[in-house]
């Protein structure tokens, strides 16, 4: 049988081939594609997120783990979905208006999708009317916000405003450089998280 802790660990170094070879063989074998999703690459990625947290591994081997992952996905993701394996939650995430830095962004969605979450992404520059748009099309039950720039970080009270006067009930979380718990309290966001790792526990808390 396919060994899913070497898928695990192949994540963890971010080896894109033996991760997406180990996902086909497990599949071919006949092992159920909840127990590839949960113990190869969301118990990889789960490493992953705790050695970045503790800095002991920076932003460009997340970055590198992450791809590794989302290769892996692509194969098992049909079989996720023939199985009728649910997400552990669906969120929409974007970088508000008139801010265009999607790093930091990117690597969070990453690290949602890699901890078992289906993630929307509405890309940069989003204003208060999509994140509501999408939100009503989508039924997600979180919304992810970053910003980079003080000048931008309003357009998050905006938004939260706008999905208040939509009636939309959906948890909001939001993040990025300038912004704090401090903040988050202020507008009324029920979530924030300083780096891309707390964001999937912080997620994962707000959908528990
Ligand atoms: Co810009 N930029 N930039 N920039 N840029 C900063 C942010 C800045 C601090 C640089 C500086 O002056 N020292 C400064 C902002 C000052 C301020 O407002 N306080 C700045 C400025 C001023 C600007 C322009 C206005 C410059 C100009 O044109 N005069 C301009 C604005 C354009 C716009 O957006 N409208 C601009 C443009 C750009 C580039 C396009 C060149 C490029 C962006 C490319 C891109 O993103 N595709 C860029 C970059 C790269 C930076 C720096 C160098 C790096 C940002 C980054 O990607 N960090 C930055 C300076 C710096 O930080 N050293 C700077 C890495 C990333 C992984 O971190 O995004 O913080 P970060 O994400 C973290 C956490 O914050 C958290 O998790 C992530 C991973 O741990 N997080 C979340 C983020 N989002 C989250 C959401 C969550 C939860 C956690 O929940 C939903």
């Amino acid at each position: 049988m396919a060994d899913l802790k070497a898928l695990a660990d192949a994540v963890i170094k971010g080896d894109q081939k033996v991760a997406v070879e180990i996902t086909k063989t497990a599949l071919e074998e006949g092992a159920a594609p909840k127990s590839v999703l949960d113990e190869g690459l969301i118990a990889g990625m789960d490493i992953v997120g705790a050695r970045f947290k503790k800095n002991e591994i920076y932003i460009p081997e997340v970055l590198i783990a992450a791809r590794a992952m989302k290769m892996a996905m692509e194969i098992l993701e049909p079989e996720l979905v023939k199985a009728g394996v649910e997400p552990v939650g669906k969120l929409l995430i974007g970088t508000v208006q008139g801010d265009l830095h999607d790093i930091g962004k990117n690597l969070v969605a990453m690290m949602l999708k890699g901890a078992g979450f289906e993630v929307i992404d509405l890309g940069v520059d989003v204003g208060p009317e999509k994140f509501v748009e999408q939100i009503k099309a989508s039924n997600a039950h979180l919304i992810g916000m970053s910003a980079l720039l003080t000048t931008t970080m309003p357009g998050m009270e905006r938004t939260i405003q706008a999905l208040k006067d939509a009636g939309v009930s959906a948890k909001v979380m939001i993040g990025g450089a300038p912004v704090t718990q401090d903040y988050a309290d202020k507008i009324g966001a029920d979530g924030y998280a300083p780096d891309a790792a707390s964001a999937v526990d912080m997620a994962k808390s707000l959908v528990a």
